[in-house]
Formats: structure tokens, C-alpha cells, sequence
């Protein structure tokens, strides 16, 4: 590399890093005294002994350029308020590495710091011009090809580059999960949208890979790989040793990584292309020919700070920014293109003149594109939803053969059986699903053989066997980023969550990923899925909180998704078929609230009346997304606005308050949680006298607020109005957590306040 200058210039005490960096290029190249080589003929070695061809290393080198120039650029233009992104890529652009020799069909979770691998996978499809769409992006117009202006995000539809989030590492267990889906779809005869010998490509940074998110993919991945099943998936650490401002300890990530059981370690310098080029290939073929999850150490630096904002020259001493400058790999593929002989100074300046023209050229292009102005822009490709479309999904029913077969007979299909309680007619409306979608997969803890903790996947696996029904390992993280890798490849997962309090645990993977995914790619990518989760109090005499969480809201406030909760077994079978057609038909995250104390409940009023038991209805049948169940609909004196476990204790609360009050009483089981039908609570609000929200959640953020405001906002906040409601607690165990989970009797005596 080069040497460092001594003494330091003046010109490199600059505040301005990117000013720095791009005088040392021009200097380099300048003050170049080696002497150069014959140049070598496009597929002879650029340098000898490189596996780098001419050809390989003269266009990395341009897409090297192009990454630069476009980091240059955003730091020029963030300052004029015409570029609103700065984190850049400069000392990463040996990733340009990985793009050359990956497919473009190969699935890639991106770095942030991923321009110059961009600028490079753009050459895999005729075109396609990286610089124009970058600024794009970069300019966050609405023409922005990734994410519609939405964010500055690497991402593009035909390059198969999914676009990232900022959450650090939260894209490798969907990276691992897309892995293992390719490998999945073979064993279910799914036809893959990409060559089945893909791999998934996913880099993060080394400060990034202590992360627990990305500790848990690279565990699933080793466990997978461990029983000799195939993940091929490639992770590519972009060790830059540091992390904002955090250094990594030296070693650390080739220490930690070089040994680990069924993770293949390969390290390659980011810094040389003409060296590097070869482990990097290396890699690239061990993940694609073993399949087995591959770790690409590879070696970058940071140069011109963390983001535009980040200026180390008040955290660093000038010494030592000089010294991670030097480390710049554009110096070192200057050195190789003058070396041998491809480049004189000359050309190379010309060239990196001309680049940075054409990037500039496209930023001052992209400013004049148009901006998102409206917010249905912007929120567009958040929730789409064709209602006619999904209707008609949710009720085709085209599969009685198959049908016949799975259930036994004519005479055993569950509409022919008497009526059942909730777990068994999830189980069979599950059945049904798996008869209608060839490409469902139903996985998680326990839910194979066992059939689940409460038997609501039971007969499941012996019917559709290992490939579709699966135990995951004990992670939830990875659940649903094996749910987003499988959505990736057009299956359409049904992860199952064992308990609500293990949602909340990994609810990132939904909250930051799998919801944004439409948004931030301009609805062009999709990762449908039905997230079930099972959840909410009184389980009598079991659990405690953790198997009795009741708090919603952690889901009620994810944009995008529909969460539906199902009371009894037949809005339960309806609602399924609805929340798989919202998947498949509008690409949607949804989520299916299972309300765990209500799965084996028979009886409502009296013990042996059997009034909570339902038939099973056909499978033509399906729900509107929004629209309630409401018991006596006539009823006025009193509604009460309710869902899951609440509906039953309203139902009886409601007998009790009419012999109390004379009241006769409509209760409104909402169904839906999220998103709520705020027209449907406030004309229900307008055509009762009195209102009582029954939410079995808790006192703050619960459903109850929200059923509140719809009320307000109505105008029938002046009604005589009441809420009962869970407290503000984690659940006890036994009979003491009836103290903080609303009850019959609380319900009763909400009616007497009101009667007052
Ligand atoms: C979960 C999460 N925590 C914190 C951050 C803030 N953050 C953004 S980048 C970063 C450092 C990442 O360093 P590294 O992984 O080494 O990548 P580098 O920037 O060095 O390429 C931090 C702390 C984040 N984006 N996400
Ligand atoms: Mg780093």
C-alpha cells in the first residue's frame, strides 16, 4: 500500500474527508512512478498470478468508480439539500468482488456500504444504467427505482436485490430463510422464480455481526448445515474494524468466525482485487456447489467517516485518519491499472473525470424528477388491498378431491360434522389450506409430530408430511425469517409463534422487516405470509404471564398488517381462508391471534350447553377483512364493542345485565384487530344508547383505546361510555391473574356505573 506522507500535508487537516480522499486518487495517480506492463489482453491475468482477468478487473475497477464518484457526489449535494443520504460506500468497494461472481439471480440482503457491488450486478442485465438510478435514490424522487423515493435503499426488482432496512443484521435470518427455501422448494415441487442452484447473498458490517439478530443466522444456519441439510447461503462480513466510532477488536471477527462448527470460513482482501479476486471466487463456488452456509471474512476500510455527518476528525487524530486513507482501495486498483499497463495516468484521470461527470450530470437530472407530494403516494404500496379480488380468493374452493382424500371421506369432511370447538376447527380449516395452496408451509416449535402444544397442528405433518410441516429450532427470530425467506420464493408460509410472549421477543423481524418490505420497494417486492400466534389470558390454572401475555400492542401499531383475532371455530375457518387470500391475492403480513383459553371451550352459559361448539362452514365461505360478528343486532339499550376471550364473557355479561337493568344488549365481536373498523364501531356507537368496551388487553395501547377514539372521533363520545379493561401488569399465575384480567362480573358492574 501506499506510504503515508511525512511530513502530513497541510491540505489533509481538511474537516472535509471526501475532499481528501478524492485529492489523494488524483495525487496517486499523479505522483505514480512505477513502471507500467505491456497490458495484458482481456482474459489474460491483469496482474501475474491474479485470477483477475483484464476484462474482470477493468470493469470492477469502473464500478469501483462509479461507487465513489457517487459517494463524492451525495457529500457535494447533501450540503446544496439535493441528495438526502450520505452513508457511503467508500473503502467497501471490493464488494464490487461478489457481484462479478454471483449471479444476478442470486437473492442479495445488502450492506449499506454495497455501491460498488451494485454498480457492478447492474452490468449482469443489458440496460440498466447504475449511476442514473442511484441518483434516484438518492435525490428521494418518486422515480426512484428501488423504493419509489421512499428511502435511499440498494434495491432493484430484476437484479433480484431486495431492499434493506437500517436495522443492522435484521436481514440475515430472512437471508438464511431465503437459503433454505430455495432449497425447500425441490422437496414440495414449487417452481422456484430463480435457477435452482441460487445461493442468497447477504453483507453487514463487523461491528454488525456481534448483533444477536445476526448471531441467531448464523446459528440456524450451522444447525441446519450441522444435520447435513442444505443452506446455501453466503455471509459476507465487510470487516472495516469499526463500527460508527466503536473499534473492533483486532482479530476478533477471524477469531471468532474461522472455527465454527458447519460454517466454512473463507477470508479475502477487499482492499486488492487482483488478490482477493480468488478466495472470493472460492467462496462463491464452496456455497453454490456444497450448498453448506459459507462466511466470507472480507477486508475493507472506512474511509471519509461513518455517514456525511460523522466528522472524525473531532474523535480521531489526523494521524490516524491519514493512516486508514492510505488503506484506500481505489489507490490499490490505480496502482493495478497503471502497473499493467491497462491504464496510463492519463486515461485514468480522464476516466475518473468522466465519471464523476456522469454522476453529477444524473443528480442534477434526478433533482429535477419529481418528489413525492401526495401522502397516498407515499403510502400506496403500504397495505394494498383488492377487496373483490380477495373475496373471491378467500371463497374459491376448487380442491374436493384433494379434499376428500386428506379428510378421509365424503362423510368426514368437517362441514358434515357436528359442531367442534376452536382448536379443532383452526385444525381443520388448516387442513384446508393445505389442500387448497400446494405451496403452504406450516412450521415452528413443535408444531410436526406433537401437533402443536395446544394439538391445533395435530395431523398435520402425517398428512403433508416433513417438507410442508416442520420443527424449527427454538428461535423465533428464525421462524419468521424462514417465513420471509419462503415468501421470497412464492411459497406461502404459515409460521406458527408458541406463545404471544415469544412474538414480542423477535417482533422486529415483522415490525422492521417483513411489513416494510412492500413500502420500501414500491410494492414490487411482496412477502406474504399468516403468522399465527397463539396468546392471551385465562388459561385457568396454567402459565402464568408468559403463557397468559395479553399485550397487543406491540402488533397494533406495525403498519401494513392485518391482525385478526378469531373467537369461536367457525369466524376462526372463515377468517383463515380470508387472511391466506390477503396474502397471496395483495402480497399482505398477516397475522392470526389464536386465543389460547378459548381453543378447548365448549360451553358458554351453563357447563354442558355446548353453545360456544360451531359447525365447520364450507369452504366457499370466508369473512370481509373488517367486518364484525354482532349478536343481537336489534339490541340498543346497550353495545358493547369486544373481541377474543372477551366475546363469551360479554355474551354472559349481557344476560346478567338485562335480568340486572332490563337492558337489551348488542355485543359486537370486532374480529378484527388491526387494521380497526372504525365506520363499524361508530355506527354501532350511534344506534345504542350506552357503550362499554370490553378489551382483554391491557389499560395502555391496548384495542380498547382504539375502539375509544373510533368513538370519539364519531362524535358519540358523550354517550354514557365505560371500559373494562386488563391492568397495567404481567400476569400472575393461578387464580390471581383473574385480579388483573377483566372479568364477567367487572363487565356486570361497568353496566351499573353506566345505570346510575
Ligand atoms: C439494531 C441497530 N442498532 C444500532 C444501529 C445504529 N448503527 C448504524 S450503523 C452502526 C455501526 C455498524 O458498524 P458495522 O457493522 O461495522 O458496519 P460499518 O458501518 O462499519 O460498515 C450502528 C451502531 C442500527 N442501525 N441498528
Ligand atoms: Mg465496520
Amino acid at each position: 500500500m501506499n506510504a503515508i506522507p511525512n511530513p502530513i500535508p497541510a491540505r489533509h487537516k481538511n474537516v472535509n474527508r471526501a475532499e481528501v480522499c478524492d485529492q489523494n486518487f488524483v495525487e496517486f495517480v499523479q505522483n505514480w512512478h512505477g513502471k507500467p506492463g505491456r497490458a495484458p489482453r482481456a482474459g489474460e491475468p491483469v496482474l501475474p498470478e491474479s485470477l483477475c482477468t483484464a476484462r474482470d478487473f477493468g470493469e470492477l475497477f469502473e464500478s469501483q468508480l462509479i461507487s465513489r464518484h457517487l459517494d463524492l457526489m451525495a457529500r457535494v449535494l447533501r450540503v446544496k439539500n439535493k441528495v438526502f443520504y450520505t452513508i457511503g460506500s467508500s473503502g467497501h468497494e471490493g464488494n464490487a468482488m461478489v457481484a462479478r461472481l454471483t449471479r444476478h439471480t442470486d437473492p442479495a440482503f445488502l450492506h449499506y456500504r454495497s455501491g460498488a457491488f451494485m454498480a457492478e450486478r447492474f452490468r449482469k442485465l443489458p440496460g440498466m444504467d447504475p449511476i442514473m438510478d442511484s441518483a434516484l435514490s438518492f435525490a428521494a424522487s418518486k422515480d426512484d427505482p428501488a423504493s419509489g423515493g421512499r428511502h435511499k435503499v440498494w434495491g432493484s426488482k430484476p437484479l433480484w436485490v431486495l431492499p434493506q432496512t437500517s436495522t443492522i443484521a435484521s436481514h440475515l435470518p430472512k437471508a438464511f430463510g431465503t437459503a433454505v427455501a430455495i432449497e425447500q422448494a425441490r422437496r414440495i415441487a414449487h417452481a422456484l422464480p430463480i435457477p435452482e442452484d441460487s445461493i442468497a447473498i447477504c453483507s453487514f458490517g463487523d461491528a454488525s455481526a456481534n448483533h444477536a439478530t445476526a448471531q441467531t443466522a448464523f446459528n440456524a444456519a450451522q444447525w441446519t448445515a450441522y444435520q447435513k441439510l442444505p443452506a446455501p447461503v453466503l455471509f459476507v462480513c465487510e470487516d472495516n474494524g469499526i463500527g460508527i466510532s466503536v473499534k473492533t477488536p483486532g482479530g476478533w471477527i477471524g477469531n471468532s468466525f474461522r472455527n465454527r462448527e458447519s460454517l466454512d470460513y473463507f477470508y479475502a482482501d477487499g482492499l486488492d482485487v487482483a488478490a482477493g479476486y480468488e478466495e472470493v471466487a472460492r467462496a462463491i463456488y464452496h456455497c453454490r456447489t456444497t450448498r453448506r452456509p459459507t462466511f466470507l471474512h472480507l477486508r475493507t476500510t472506512r474511509i471519509m467517516g461513518h455517514a456525511g455527518t460523522d466528522f472524525e476528525i473531532e474523535w480521531r487524530s489526523v494521524d490516524e485518519l491519514v493512516a486508514v486513507e492510505a488503506t484506500d482501495p481505489l489507490l490499490r486498483s490505480a496502482a493495478i491499472a497503471l502497473e499493467s499497463g491497462l491504464e496510463t495516468k492519463d486515461s485514468l484521470l480522464a476516466k475518473y473525470e468522466d465519471i464523476r461527470k456522469k454522476c453529477f450530470a444524473a443528480a442534477d437530472e434526478a433533482d429535477r424528477r419529481p418528489k413525492l407530494t401526495k401522502l397516498a403516494d407515499v403510502v400506496a404500496p403500504l397495505a394494498p388491498y383488492s377487496p373483490e379480488k380477495v373475496k373471491a380468493e378467500a371463497k374459491r374452493a376448487d380442491c374436493s378431491e384433494k379434499r376428500i382424500a386428506v379428510f378421509g371421506s365424503k362423510e368426514k369432511l368437517p362441514e358434515n360434522l357436528a359442531p367442534r370447538h376452536l382448536a379443532i376447527q383452526i385444525n381443520n380449516a388448516l387442513h384446508d389450506l393445505f389442500c387448497k395452496y400446494p405451496e403452504t408451509l406450516l412450521f415452528g416449535e413443535d408444531v410436526a409430530q406433537k401437533g402443536g402444544v395446544y394439538t391445533v397442528t395435530k395431523g398435520l405433518h402425517k398428512a403433508f408430511r416433513n417438507a410442508r410441516v416442520f420443527n424449527t429450532l427454538l428461535d423465533e427470530t428464525v421462524i419468521l425469517g424462514l417465513a420471509q425467506g419462503f415468501a421470497n420464493m412464492g411459497m406461502l408460509p404459515i409460521p406458527e409463534i408458541q406463545y404471544l410472549a415469544y412474538f414480542h421477543n423477535a417482533c422486529d423481524q415483522i415490525r422492521g422487516e417483513a411489513a416494510s418490505l412492500q413500502f420500501f420497494s414500491n410494492n414490487q417486492y411482496k412477502n406474504p405470509m399468516l403468522v399465527r400466534i397463539a396468546g392471551l389470558g385465562y388459561q385457568r390454572g396454567f402459565g402464568g404471564h408468559f403463557h397468559n401475555d395479553n399485550s397487543i400492542a406491540a402488533l397494533r401499531d406495525i403498519p401494513g398488517i392485518v391482525v385478526g383475532c378469531a373467537s369461536r371455530g367457525d369466524d376462526a375457518a372463515m377468517m383463515l381462508r380470508t387472511l391466506a387470500a390477503l396474502a397471496k391475492v395483495d402480497g399482505r403480513v398477516t397475522i392470526f391471534l389464536e386465543p389460547i383459553a378459548l381453543y378447548m371451550t365448549k360451553d358458554l352459559y351453563e357447563p354442558g350447553d355446548g353453545a360456544w361448539l360451531t359447525s365447520y362452514p364450507a369452504p366457499d365461505q370466508a369473512l370481509v377483512l373488517g367486518e364484525a360478528r354482532v349478536y343481537e343486532e336489534k339490541a340498543g339499550d346497550l353495545v358493547i364493542f369486544t373481541y377474543g376471550n372477551g366475546v363469551p364473557m360479554s355474551l354472559r355479561a349481557a344476560r346478567a345485565i338485562e335480568k340486572k337493568h332490563g337492558w337489551k344488549t348488542r355485543v359486537v365481536d370486532l374480529r378484527w384487530l388491526v387494521p380497526l373498523n372504525d365506520a363499524l364501531i361508530g355506527e354501532h356507537a350511534k344506534t345504542a344508547k350506552r357503550i362499554i368496551v370490553v378489551d382483554e388487553g391491557r389499560h395502555s395501547a391496548g384495542v380498547g383505546e382504539g375502539v375509544i377514539t373510533a368513538i370519539v372521533e364519531a362524535g358519540h363520545g358523550a354517550k354514557p361510555l365505560r371500559r373494562v379493561v386488563g391492568v397495567d401488569t404481567y400476569t400472575p399465575l393461578a387464580g390471581a391473574a383473574l385480579l388483573v384480567l377483566p372479568g364477567d362480573d367487572d363487565i356486570v358492574a361497568a353496566a351499573d356505573v353506566l345505570a346510575r
